[in-house]
């Protein structure tokens, strides 16, 4: 082989694996996956051209073996202990005593990181190249999953740089991250394929695959948090100093790795991790503490099959076993009918659950779950508690399968579910008590119209009492009435109608969110506020205004439409051709505002037909205009906007366009703890012109970084974006 050829294929695999690198232990990717695809397929190519050249540590040989017929047993040269467990701060500080007593008073640090819900993996190393991965199996004996664990592509095939010892077995936990995990069993659904109940069942079925080609298909992700035989290198004095190292020979490591000396500060990062656990990538189900110095550990030693060094407090168990007394069905704001499940009370995830969300009919049916079924609930942090799985074992013959209800429950409208469509809707709109409880809610909440005092028990009265029929109702409540409400008087009736008046005083972003418009969130809200600049405007858009039919599309949609039955049919109920994708009943509804009739239509040239919109808004397609269009249609939503102008609802007049959009163009990145709300400053960077997005790119302008920026300050450095504090921020919001 020609040596520039031996060369480029030796730069090309460290090239790549010092990508993986930081990618996997860095957590600080430095070029796009695109880039790094090519980089691989490039040294695919190579290798194809060179077979001689393939080496078992290239990144290209992750998956290098046949499918197996058993795995092979190993025996762990150094026992695979597992953790005692602690529930409760009390028997936290119980262990902390003993350890203290035992280490006749000495001082003691603890190396804490979270427990990772995965499966304990031994990782073998020799002369830097990884040789073998054994599972925890007994403690003693495990199994060869080495071809599996191999595809995993955080795992390194060699140890980076060349001071490593001889031998080397690291340990660790393999897990699914989440999102991964939500992608797999999306696959399997669509597969028709069994689905999995949890990321770490998920985990353990692809490590358990005979066949390495299908364990490589599957998200797997890996962190060390120790080490067992080390030949041939000294080790660090510290528990901490063994992590460093294995970072640098480029074994992934926990980036929530802290060390801590007290009791107190120990409970405090319990509690911290614990309000971050749902927004970790990955399952965590405690957190381990171990006494950092190594001295110590051997001095404490182990006692059956659990180290007395470590502990591992765990979080209130997340999943419990309940039955469901009824399934009742619950109407939301847009009228979407959501069934959820009356169980019997049950402790779980640290708080007594006596509903849970069954999300939508499909789910029902999916999980075929049916009332008087024992379930698996599962409450995780603030999220809604929802019923994981039936377990249907004990279930009645007869018991009769989850219908959805042809009435809404609520106001007896009929319910409706459109064709392809998961979510059924009662059809009452602000005419079911439900939904106008709901829509009002959604009218004073924070990002909307921020009315202070006004809580959701106290909207529920209103609405029952008939108090309220729409929100400009809200602003012409009595004092007194409010102040003979329940948990009510006359200071905070008071209180209430002063948080009324200071609601007034809004931003035309704010006030299009309030209205509660399909499909327009408080971002979309903001931008169409920017983009149009006034609320005629927006009430007068048409949907000629947005949607765009081009001259060939006109010519195909007249074909299409012609083997339809030619009639004097109105446009309006002339169902889209299913033979055209892009055509939807927008299309139609637009068609209709210039052609009363089919025939009219098909008459015309297709450039008569075809539409160059006005206004291009981006993010607004036709499903968006049609919401859009549509709601400034009704009738009783006019009526309820002019109601609330002349109520005093007012903003700011658009000033002119050159200080409105005095940002416009320009990128913004938020970061760290800020002063203020993140939302608030995000709002108004929209509504002067600025994009605001959630990583750091070439193409960011500022970053603003709050205390404690994390790994998008050190992005945003090295790619030269310009950084500046909140006060910085301020200054730019308000020149
Ligand atoms: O099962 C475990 C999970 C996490 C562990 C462990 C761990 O440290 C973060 N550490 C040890 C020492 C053992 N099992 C035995």
């Amino acid at each position: 082989m020609n040596p520039d050829v031996k060369q480029r294929i030796n730069q090309l695999r460290q090239q790549i694996d010092q990508h993986n690198h930081r990618y996997y232990v860095l957590d600080d990717p430095e070029i796009p996956d695109a880039e790094y695809d090519r980089l691989m397929r490039a040294l695919q190519d190579l290798e194809a051209q060179y077979p001689e050249s393939i080496t078992p540590e290239s990144p290209t040989q992750r998956v290098g073996a046949e499918p197996l017929s058993a795995f092979t047993q190993v025996e762990h040269r150094a026992p695979m202990l597992s953790l005692n467990n602690v529930f409760n701060e009390n028997e936290f500080a119980d262990f902390d005593r003993r350890i203290r007593e035992r280490l006749s008073g000495e001082s003691v640090r603890y190396s804490v990181e979270p427990k990772l819900d995965g499966l304990a993996i031994s990782l073998r190393y020799e002369q830097g190249r990884f040789i073998q991965a054994a599972t925890r199996g007994d403690g003693q004996q495990g199994e060869d999953v080495t071809q599996n664990v191999r595809t995993i592509a955080a795992l390194p095939l060699r140890l980076l740089g060349d001071d490593w010892p001889e031998i080397l077995e690291a340990r660790g936990e393999i897990f699914m991250p989440k999102n991964g995990f939500e992608r797999l069993n999306q696959k399997q659904r669509d597969l028709g394929e069994k689905t999995f109940a949890n990321p770490r069942n998920a985990a353990a079925g692809s490590l358990r695959q005979l066949d390495p080609r299908i364990t490589a298909t599957r998200p797997l992700a890996l962190f060390c948090y120790g080490v067992g035989e080390v030949i041939g290198h000294e080790m660090a004095d510290t528990h901490s100093g063994n992590m460093a190292l294995l970072k640098n020979w480029g074994l992934p490591i926990s980036p929530e790795l802290k060390i801590l000396s007290s009791v107190a500060d120990c409970q405090a990062y319990f509690e911290v991790i614990g309000a971050k656990r749902d927004a970790l990538a990955y399952d965590i189900d405690g957190v381990v503490f171990k006494i950092d110095r190594i001295a110590q550990q051997h001095q404490l030693g182990s006692v059956a099959r659990a180290p007395r060094w470590a502990i591992a407090q765990k979080f209130p168990a997340q999943e419990e076993l309940t039955q469901i007394e009824a399934i009742e069905f619950q109407v939301g704001r847009t009228g979407a009918l959501t069934p959820v499940a009356r169980l019997q009370p049950v402790f779980v995830g640290g708080a007594t659950v006596s509903n849970a969300t069954l999300h939508n009919m499909d789910e029902v049916e999916r999980k075929d779950i049916r009332v008087g079924d024992v379930v698996v609930i599962r409450r995780a942090g603030d999220v809604i508690p929802e019923v994981v799985r039936s377990l249907p074992q004990n279930r009645a013959a007869n018991a009769p399968k989850i219908l959805m209800p042809s009435h809404c429950p609520v106001c007896g409208s009929a319910v409706i579910r459109p064709a392809g469509e998961a979510v059924a809707r009662c059809s009452g709109g602000l005419s079911c008590a439900a939904q106008r409880k709901e829509a009002i809610k959604h009218f004073a909440s924070r990002k909307a119209m921020d009315i202070e005092g006004l809580g959701d028990k106290l909207i529920e009265q209103l609405v029952d009492l008939d108090l309220v029929h729409s929100p400009a109702d809200l602003y012409q409540l009595p004092a007194d009435t409010l102040a003979s409400l329940e948990r009510m008087g006359a200071k905070s009736a008071d209180n209430l109608i002063a948080a009324l008046g200071k609601s007034k005083q809004t931003t035309l972003g704010r006030f299009l969110y309030a209205l509660g418009i399909l499909g327009i969130g408080e971002t979309m809200a903001a931008h169409l506020a920017t983009e149009l600049g006034s609320l005629e405007a927006i009430q007068n858009l048409r949907l000629r205004d947005l949607i765009e039919i081009k001259p060939s599309q006109a010519k195909n949609l007249q074909k299409a439409l012609q083997t339809a039955v030619t009639s004097d049919q109105p446009l309006n109920k002339t169902p889209p051709p299913d033979t055209l994708k892009w055509c939807q009943t927008a299309h139609l509804q637009m068609l209709a505002e210039r052609f009363s009739t089919l025939d009219e239509l098909l008459n015309a040239s297709p450039e008569q037909v075809a539409n160059q919109p006005r206004l291009k808004i981006e993010g607004v397609g036709h499903v968006l205009a049609e919401k859009l269009v549509t709601f400034f249609q009704q009738p009783h939503n006019r009526e309820v906007i002019d109601r609330l102008l002349a109520l005093g609802i007012q903003w700011p007049a658009p000033t002119n366009a050159a200080t409105e959009a005095k940002l416009a163009g320009l990128t913004f990145v938020l970061t760290g703890k800020l002063q203020q709300p993140r939302d608030q400053y995000k709002q108004q960077l929209i509504a002067l012109g600025a994009k605001v997005t959630g990583s750091i790119s070439k193409q960011t302008d500022y970053l603003v970084a709050g205390e404690a920026a994390g790994s998008k300050l050190g992005k945003a450095q090295e790619l030269g974006v310009k950084i500046i504090d909140e006060a910085g921020l301020t200054v730019m919001l308000n020149v």
